[in-house]
């Protein structure tokens, strides 16, 4: 059988877990790309040697070649620094724009035809920058965070109350971070709203720790962040789109006035399938609910006028042809 090609570029946490379960799953041949020397070719290799015991019949490979990226449908950019003591939230904006402006371009140079899913923090202005410098429509550069979001909220829920993850519904919309929007109306098991589960400040406490979540992890790890939960977020839109599955998940994307937004890339659920996104989904919002998502990509904007400065949109053609 002829499975798609899926480049994920960067090899780290969340690119080799990507990786793994895109080859478990069955979804994808997948070509791992990382600057490192050897760091993909090991994890592509390490992969490939569990295939027998899994039963899964997907190439995966490794290289430090962008041009292996080639013809693929579908693209995942994890490459980036994660924030390191000392470090400003302005220094890991523009160094990791250093790093996904010039990825993007080689993508709309080496893979014109694919879909973007951009991974990379800060990821609402990732997922900007990488729509400008490759050129793509929007409806094919789109970020994950949302469906990580949401799910930390279903499993938190799930955990205070005793029952399986899966029943819990929810949706978590807004920008990655402290501004994130967790809708308590859409918040539900078996159809009855969760304040039917819980009261109010139990409700609050599991919101602010879904908000905090990504925190908690580094404090625990002590190095390096989340990356078995993201990775299986990046997997479910990858599913989503390699199946044209038409599901709606809540997904980064750029907004042309949807929500009263515009020009601003932003959480909100949208209906993904093989073209990407096939339509953002405007649920009917209280004013409230509209104020903080409007809040939330308020500070986004501000973080895509601090990239303007830095002329962080414009191409750079010498760091096109230069090789990783
Ligand atoms: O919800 C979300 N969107 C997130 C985002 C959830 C978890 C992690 N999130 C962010 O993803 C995190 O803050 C980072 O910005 C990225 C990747 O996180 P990861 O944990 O995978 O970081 P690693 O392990 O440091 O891996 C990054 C890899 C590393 O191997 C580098 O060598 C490589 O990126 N890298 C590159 N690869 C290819 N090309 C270039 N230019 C490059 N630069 C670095």
């Amino acid at each position: 059988m002829t499975l798609p090609k899926v480049s994920v570029i960067g090899a780290g946490q969340v690119g080799s877990t990507t990786a793994h379960l895109l080859a478990l799953k069955g979804l994808a041949d997948v070509t791992l790309i990382d600057v490192v020397d050897g760091l993909a070719q090991g994890k592509a290799l390490d992969i490939t040697q569990a295939s027998p015991i899994e039963g899964f019949g997907g190439r995966v490979q490794g290289t430090t070649d962008y041009a292996a990226m080639a013809d693929s449908r579908l693209v995942i950019v994890t490459a980036g620094l994660a924030r390191k003591p000392g470090m400003s939230r302005d220094d890991l904006l523009a160094a990791n724009a250093a790093i996904v402006g010039p990825i993007a371009e080689r993508i709309s140079r080496l893979a014109p035809d694919a879909i973007v899913i951009v991974v990379t923090n800060p990821l609402d202005v990732m997922v900007a920058l990488a729509i400008k410098r490759s050129g793509f429509p929007r409806q094919r550069v789109m970020g994950m965070a949302g469906v990580l979001d949401s799910a930390r909220l279903r499993a938190f829920i799930a955990q205070q109350l005793g029952i399986a993850s899966t029943e819990v519904e929810t949706m978590v919309l807004g920008s990655h971070g402290d501004l994130m929007v967790p809708l308590k109306r859409f918040t539900q098991l078996k159809g009855k709203p969760i304040d039917t589960w819980l009261n109010d400040a139990q409700i609050e406490d599991l919101f602010q720790r879904t908000k905090d979540a990504g925190a908690e992890l580094v404090r625990l790890l002590k190095q390096g962040s989340a990356f078995y939960a993201p990775a299986s977020g990046v997997v479910e839109m990858a599913g989503a789109i390699l199946g044209d599955a038409h599901k709606i998940l809540p997904i980064c994307a750029w907004l042309e006035g949807e929500y009263g937004l515009r020009d601003v890339c932003i959480g909100v659920p949208a209906q993904l399938g093989s073209r990407g996104i096939d339509r953002v989904i405007e649920l009917e919002l209280t004013v409230q609910e509209r104020q903080a998502l409007s809040a939330s990509a308020e500070q986004v904007r501000i973080m895509i006028q601090q990239l303007v400065v830095l002329d962080a949109f414009r191409s750079n053609n010498a760091i096109m042809e230069n090789k990783p």
